[in-house]
C-alpha cells in the first residue's frame, strides 16, 4: 500500500504499464472549467513577468507564484507518482511550454540528456493548460523507449532544442499522441522518447512540466536548466539526506502588489 490517498491510488496493472511503457495517463487533476481561472492567472501574472531564472520566464515559477506551486504539488499528480517512486518526493523543476502558432518543432529526445541529476532518476508530469490536440502540436511519446539510452546528436537549425535523439537509433512508428483537455496530465520517465511537431495551427498550446525525483538524488541546483538560487519543493514525505535546497510556498503578497 502506498502513501497515496485512495482516489489517486494506481493499480498493480497501472504500475506494470508504466514499467513496461514508460508513460501513464492521461488523468484529470481538474476540469476545464476549474482550469479556466488558473489559466487566466498564469497569463496575467506568470507569462508576462520575470521569474527567478534570468534565462527563461517559464522556468522555476513555483519559486515566486503560488498558482504554479499549487499546480506542482497537486495531489492528483504527486500521489500518483508516489505510487511509482515511493512516499518521499521532490519537485525539482517546473517549466511552462508555451508554443504559439508557428512555434518550432521540439525534436525526439530523452530528457535525462539535459538534466543536472545524480543519480539520473525522474518522473515528469506534463499538464495541459490550454486544450492540446494533434492540431496544435500535442506531445507524442514512444512506448517502451525508456528502456534504452539513445545517442543524441546536434538538432536541425529550425528546431527548438540544440540536441535530438539520433534519428537512426529508434523507430518512431508506434508513437502515441497525448491529446489532453485543460487540467489533464500524463506521466513519463526520464528516458521516454518524446517530441512535438511545429504548431501549424492558429491556436496556442500551453502546458507545464513538473519534474519529480527522490531526496536521494543530488539536484545540481545552479546548473542548466536551473540557475543560482534555485530551490525545489519537498512535495511529499521527508528528506533525511539533506543535500537539496527547498522553498516553501511563495506568499501571495507579490500577487497583490502585481495587481495594484
Ligand atoms: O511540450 C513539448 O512539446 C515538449 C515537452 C518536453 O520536452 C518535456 O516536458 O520534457
Amino acid at each position: 500500500m502506498s502513501s497515496a490517498s485512495p482516489e489517486y491510488q494506481l493499480s498493480r496493472a497501472d504500475i506494470d504499464f508504466f514499467v513496461e511503457n514508460g508513460y501513464l495517463g492521461p488523468y484529470a487533476a481538474m476540469t476545464p472549467a476549474e482550469m479556466a481561472p488558473i489559466r487566466a492567472e498564469i497569463e496575467s501574472r506568470v507569462l508576462t513577468t520575470d521569474g527567478p531564472n534570468p534565462r527563461s520566464r517559464g522556468q522555476s515559477r513555483h519559486m515566486d507564484q503560488p498558482v504554479v506551486y499549487d499546480l506542482a504539488t497537486h495531489p492528483a499528480i504527486i500521489d500518483r507518482i508516489a505510487c511509482l517512486l515511493g512516499p518521499d518526493l521532490i519537485v525539482w523543476a517546473t517549466n511552462f511550454w508555451n508554443k504559439a502558432p508557428g512555434g518550432a518543432e521540439i525534436p525526439w529526445h530523452q530528457d535525462i540528456n539535459f538534466w543536472p541529476l545524480e543519480p539520473p532518476l525522474n518522473t515528469s508530469a506534463w499538464m495541459a493548460i490550454d486544450e492540446v490536440t494533434v492540431e496544435n502540436s500535442c506531445v507524442q511519446i514512444i512506448p517502451g523507449s525508456h528502456r534504452e539510452s539513445l545517442p543524441h546528436t546536434r538538432a536541425e537549425d529550425d528546431m527548438a532544442f540544440p540536441k535530438m535523439a539520433a534519428p537512426d537509433s529508434f523507430e518512431a512508428s508506434g508513437a502515441v499522441d497525448m491529446e489532453l483537455k485543460p487540467g489533464e496530465f500524463f506521466i513519463f520517465s526520464e528516458r521516454t522518447l518524446h517530441r512535438s511537431s511545429k504548431n501549424t495551427s492558429g491556436k496556442r498550446r500551453l502546458g507545464i512540466s513538473l519534474r519529480v525525483t527522490l531526496p536521494i538524488v543530488h539536484v545540481f541546483q545552479d546548473s542548466s536548466p536551473l540557475h543560482p538560487g534555485h530551490t525545489a519543493i519537498l512535495a511529499k514525505g521527508k528528506d533525511v539526506m539533506g543535500f537539496n535546497r527547498y522553498a516553501s510556498r511563495p506568499s501571495s503578497e507579490r500577487l497583490s502588489l502585481c495587481s495594484q
